[in-house]
């Protein structure tokens, strides 16, 4: 019995995206996004919460690379506010020099501190001009161009720094929470009683698409204009739940929990890694709700290649058949969704948040099972969580996070195993979060972070796990694998 091993040159650290932290939302020029919109017109919708302070990361990014370095952080991943770069957002708009700054300030302060930086261009803050002037996502043909450019605009700036690029964090997410559930900016829905527009039968298939594309546009300029030079990779962020089938037994079952993971992922992953059309069982419940490649657009999707699998992983869940057929709005694939399977045992242990409960072990399956789909090194971009009942705890006992703890040293134990016995190749892991920060629709409430953010004084406080995460991965590196 031994700990099981990960790779000597494996990357790590923590993860941010920049509505969640940086604030100063009408500073220096920076436009207004969807987010912006959406927390000012429905405060509602995210329990009163705003990103205009956040954790004023925009102010005090000096020390919060100085909390990376104290953690013996290798590696951080953040995202860039495209409406701080280009505030309309568009091919033909300006560029602001002052957004530009600042981030080429964070990324020298980083690099100044041994700290790689790993960069997500779009972490769902879509310029608002976008929206306005042609629908942002809904329009398929014109996000696309500006997404590319605005992506040739960062590799242009940074890339001679920058290496790790992630195009875009969790497409599925923008697509069903923005179009579908409403959850999510710009919060368009035909199923959510708080809205008055959208359609949700087909806004979130159309969304997707511009999403693929906007991706394989922007990997197809690295590949065109930079990749030679600047020798970087490029991948993309993709979330999904493992699930089970909820009877073990019933074939019905093991199909729909199959169903649902293509439904979360295969939609991205089949267009992206495997350069063709949606899985079979969408088109089959969808039909031409689901729009389709054409030919050009499937020449756009096979010259583009994509590095690596961003995994965003939090939790998993058991899949039960239905018996009724999918109403048009459906976006789960026709499928139940439980945290008990038949026998009444739950999926794994609560944590802070009701969707969220520690499932290591079919973190492992989910690991292996998207390697040897997608056949590419998988890097974690996001692993976490809030501990039971943090969210009301003071800042002193906030700070003693054992079940965190516990979470990650057991997720960094499934990632070995998928190494070791399966023989997967997953390269590096990302925490999510670096900070406490603004949960989208969930405000200021749920914690993720391994520091303490204090939003009166924005004092931050490490946590246990913050100091921790560095020995957990070097105990694995310097011990060798049994199977
Ligand atoms: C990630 O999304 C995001 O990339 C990150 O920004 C975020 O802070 C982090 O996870 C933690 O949530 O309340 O039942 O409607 C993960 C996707 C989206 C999964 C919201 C859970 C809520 C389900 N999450 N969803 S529910």
């Amino acid at each position: 019995m031994t700990t099981p091993a990960l790779p000597p040159n494996f990357e790590w650290g923590f993860a941010t995206a920049s509505y969640q932290i940086e604030g100063a939302v009408a500073e220096d020029g920076r436009g207004k996004s969807i987010w912006d919109t959406y927390c000012h017109l429905e405060p509602t919708r995210t329990k009163g919460a705003n990103g205009d302070v956040a954790c004023d990361h925009y102010h005090r990014y000096e020390q919060d690379i100085e909390l990376l370095s104290k953690y013996g952080a290798k590696a951080y991943r953040f995202s860039l506010s495209w409406s701080r770069i280009i505030p309309l957002g568009g091919r033909n708009d300006p560029l602001n020099e002052a957004g530009i700054a600042f981030y080429n300030r964070l990324i020298d302060g980083l690099l100044a501190r041994g700290i790689t930086p790993w960069v997500t261009l779009y972490h769902w803050d879509l310029p608002q001009a976008l929206h306005d002037r042609y629908g942002g996502w809904l329009n398929v043909d014109e996000i696309q161009l500006d997404f590319e450019r605005y992506a040739r605009v960062c590799f242009e700036r940074f890339g001679d720094r920058v290496k790790d690029w992630i195009t875009l964090n969790e497409p599925w997410i923008q697509s069903i929470f923005g179009y579908s559930t409403g959850g999510n900016a710009p919060g368009r829905s035909s199923t959510n009683k708080q809205s008055t527009e959208g359609d949700s039968t087909t806004e979130p298939w159309i969304t997707g698409k511009a999403q693929i594309m906007s991706h394989a546009r922007a990997v197809a300029v690295y590949d065109k204009e930079f990749r030679s030079s600047q020798k970087g990779k490029i991948g993309v962020s993709l979330n999904g739940d493992y699930y089970e089938p909820w009877d073990a037994n019933d074939e019905r079952d093991k199909e729909a929990a199959e169903r649902r993971m293509q439904f979360h992922i295969g939609w991205f992953a089949n267009p992206i890694f495997l350069k063709q059309d949606y899985p079979e069982c969408m088109r089959t419940q969808l039909g031409s709700r689901l729009p389709p490649f054409t030919e050009s657009d499937l020449e756009i999707l096979r010259a583009a290649e994509t590095d690596f699998y961003g995994m965003n992983y939090y939790t998993s869940q058991f899949a039960r058949h239905r018996e009724t057929p999918a109403p048009d709005t459906d976006y789960v694939g026709n499928v139940d969704e439980l945290q008990e399977n038949k026998q009444g045992l739950p999926v794994g242990e609560k944590s802070g948040l009701h969707w969220l409960r520690s499932c290591p072990g079919m973190f492992r399956k989910h690991l292996t099972r998207v390697y040897r789909l997608y056949g590419k090194p998988i890097y974690i971009t996001e692993n976490g969580c809030p501990c039971p009942g943090e969210d009301k705890m003071s800042r002193d006992e906030a700070v003693n996070d054992p079940y965190r703890i516990r979470y990650f040293e057991k997720h960094l134990d499934s990632i070995s195993k998928s190494i070791n016995e399966d023989g997967s190749i997953i390269s590096g892991y990302f925490a999510w979060s670096l900070l406490d920060n603004l949960e989208w629709s969930d405000g200021y409430g749920p914690r993720f972070g391994v520091t303490f953010t204090d939003y009166n004084t924005l004092e931050r406080t490490p946590k246990k796990s913050a100091l921790l995460l560095h020995s957990m991965i070097t105990e694995r590196q310097a011990v060798k694998a049994t199977a």
